[in-house]
């Protein structure tokens, strides 16, 4: 299958997931889906059947409300059964709405207050270097999440210890809970931010293309050499392929779907319900 495929099959497994709950964060799941296939596809060094391998490269996804996405892709490559799916959020559940690293096999660190995540993947990426195992050490932020000023400190702190193993991404999708992050904090330059903290940068043009990110993720590993953590900046839409989702815009961030809109979705995904 390959990866477009592959970014349509978890499109419609998050349509599902959220349909399940009647409501979630479709909007920022959505954006990162082709970040998380290309993660999961072609660089994650991971084994599904030990998820706790000790030198395995680690993801931590900060923006944590984007729980459905990780899901999604973590129940593709048989981390859990897809059953689990149709229990997000509901009690018991080893899928709550934000990430759980206690609740769901592959889960790498607990998130959901924005900012803290990102500190603890450069902890463990100074944890890794320490201990020279190899690994590669992945986060993912919001754009709205940049605003918190605990994501500045890390991004100290990674400059700092020369964290060469980190490679973060921004999901600019340009949105954030209850509107535009232009109008309610700009991050602009953001790109000349991150370069001011001492990370390599690498701006991706169309953060929902599979090439345009595997091929930013090719060169972040090219970089090692200049001992600087690197920030992959991805230009995304909130809401991306789903199209009642997009067409919401900034009232996407977290959407009640019937459903009639799961039906709409799936077929508009050219699946079966
Ligand atoms: C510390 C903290 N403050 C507020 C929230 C509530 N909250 C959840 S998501 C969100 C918006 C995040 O926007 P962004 O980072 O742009 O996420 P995305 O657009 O990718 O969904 C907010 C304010 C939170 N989870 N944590
Ligand atoms: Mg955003």
């Amino acid at each position: 299958m390959d990866l477009n495929q592959k970014c349509t099959q978890i499109r419609r497994l998050i349509l599902k997931t959220i349909g399940a709950a009647g409501s979630g964060h479709i909007g920022g799941s959505l954006s990162i889906v082709e970040l998380l296939v290309v993660l999961y596809e072609k660089h994650m060094n991971i084994s599904p059947k030990h998820p706790q391998k000790p030198d395995r490269d680690r993801l931590i996804v900060s923006k944590g409300h984007a729980g459905p996405a990780v899901y999604a892709v973590l129940c593709d490559k048989g981390y859990f059964d897809a059953s689990w799916l149709s229990t997000l959020n509901k009690p018991g559940t080893n899928l709550p709405s934000h990430c759980d690293m206690n609740k769901t096999p592959g889960v790498d660190m607990t998130t959901g207050s924005l900012g803290q995540g990102f500190s603890a993947a450069m902890g463990i990426a100074k944890a890794s270097q320490l201990r020279n195992d190899g690994a590669t050490i992945y986060t993912i932020i919001g754009d709205g999440e940049s605003q918190e000023g605990q994501i500045w400190e890390a991004a100290l702190f990674a400059a700092q210890h020369n964290l060469s193993n980190m490679i973060a991404f921004t999901d600019y999708n340009k949105m954030q809970l209850d509107g535009k992050v232009s109008d309610i904090c700009s991050l602009e330059p953001l790109d000349k931010k991150w370069e001011a903290f001492n990370w390599n940068v690498i701006n991706v043009k169309n953060g929902n293309d599979c090439d345009e990110i595997d091929r930013a993720i090719v060169k972040a590993k090219s970089l090692i050499n200049l001992k600087k953590p690197t920030m992959i900046i991805l230009n995304t839409t909130k809401g991306k392929g789903i199209h009642f989702a997009e067409a919401a815009g900034v009232n996407n961030h977290s959407m009640q779907i019937t459903p009639e809109m799961i039906e709409q979705g799936i077929i508009e995904l050219g699946g079966d319900l």
